[in-house]
């Protein structure tokens, strides 16, 4: 699906999102999920071609031979493959939706959501130069957007920030994420945020490095956030203790499902942990199970569940409208929006099909 404007981080650039969706068919009715991996290994060492080929080849295979098996248990039939997260995410979601559909239950009820609609933010990929963030920014906010975050990386970071503080003044929420990007070594740029009054600085260092976020966060005043270190309730319950991190980006994708991204919830609720619900440039089938994530109690601050339009000329579900910076939370049984199938034909590039003999 092509995006409406080049989305590029510090681990490269999309131009289109190139998307696995899982579609069950089950005794009670279908349902849909989407995997959120990316088309190369960046961000995460899943990809697209990882993530197709570890569902062809033993996860698809594995919950057939299971029999009938309700969503509650999908990640524990999974176990016996290790990692792949994000594939094991979509086909979680889509089990979920399924059963979720014939009983009617919407995905929020089931998650435990404890409000109707979700404060908006907006991620904002690293531009070609200052006067473009600036462009975009203003756009983003005569939009609605409650809070921008700002993509960061060596030598694209104190001027941007610095640029948007002083044009949109110090009111604004803003916040910025390095997508591991830094070192310690940089400890002297990412000290010079604490001038700027950012929210909180996400992911400066490398994924697995637990104890430099702890040394980072006693050097530096900004708080720090962690997205690709926190792949489990159990490495969030890791990183807290150890003081790597304030505030926890939740991503159902990363941390294999729905169930478990709640379950980070919950250990963060726990310990007065502030979450917030991370993107992965989602279609509208991933946006709705993002929303009713976003609505649980702990999730207290604006996430990057962006409108509809921020990301595609058109969906594939009906689009996600924001109103007064604000999207609702769908109410329908399971996911609560469908695939227009005449629109997902269109941007169907393969279809493979798995039955159980
Ligand atoms: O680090 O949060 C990230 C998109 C793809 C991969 C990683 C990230 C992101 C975003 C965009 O920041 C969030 C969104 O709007 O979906
Ligand atoms: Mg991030």
């Amino acid at each position: 699906m092509p995006l409406v404007r080049p989305f590029r981080t510090s681990f490269g650039t999309e131009t289109d999102r190139d998307v696995i969706l899982v579609r069950v068919r089950t005794p009670d009715g279908d349902g849909w999920g989407e995997c959120v991996a990316m088309s190369e290994p960046g961000y995460s060492s899943e990809y697209v071609e990882s993530a197709q080929l570890v569902l062809r080849r033993h996860l698809v295979p594995r919950l057939l031979a299971a029999g009938d098996v309700s969503a509650s248990r999908v990640a524990e039939v999974l176990a016996g493959v290790r990692g792949h997260p994000m594939a094991k995410a979509a086909l979680e979601m889509a089990v979920m939706d399924a059963e979720l559909r014939s009983t009617g239950e919407s995905f929020g009820e089931a998650l435990g959501a404890a409000r109707a609609s979700v404060e908006c933010g907006v991620s904002v990929g690293i531009p070609a130069s200052i006067d473009e963030l600036i462009e975009q920014v203003d756009g983003y906010l005569a939009e609605g957007y409650l809070r921008i975050k700002l993509k960061i990386e060596p030598g694209w970071d104190i001027e941007p920030v610095k640029a948007v503080r002083k044009t949109f003044g110090d009111q604004l929420a803003l916040q910025v994420d390095a997508n591991a990007s830094y070192t310690l070594d940089d400890g002297e740029a990412l000290g010079a945020l604490d001038g700027f009054n950012v929210l909180m600085l996400e992911q400066p260092l490398a994924e697995d490095d637990l104890t430099g976020h702890a040394r980072l966060a006693r050097r530096i005043g900004t708080p720090i956030c962690l997205d690709e270190s926190i792949g489990s309730a159990k490495m969030a319950e890791a990183a807290i203790e150890l003081g790597a991190c304030e505030i926890v980006n939740i991503k159902a994708g990363r941390v294999g499902g729905y169930l478990e991204a709640a379950a980070v919830h919950d250990l963060c609720y726990s310990l007065g942990v502030p979450v917030w619900c991370g993107g992965m440039l989602e279609t509208g089938l991933g946006r709705a199970a993002n929303l009713a994530l976003a609505a649980l109690p702990g999730f207290t601050l604006p996430g990057d569940t962006s409108a509809s339009d921020r990301y595609f000329l058109k969906d594939i579900t009906a689009p996600f409208v924001m109103h007064d910076g604000l999207l609702d939370v769908p109410t329908g049984p399971g996911l609560g929006v469908s695939p227009d199938i005449d629109t997902l034909t269109k941007v169907t590039t393969a279809v493979e099909e798995i039955r159980s003999r």
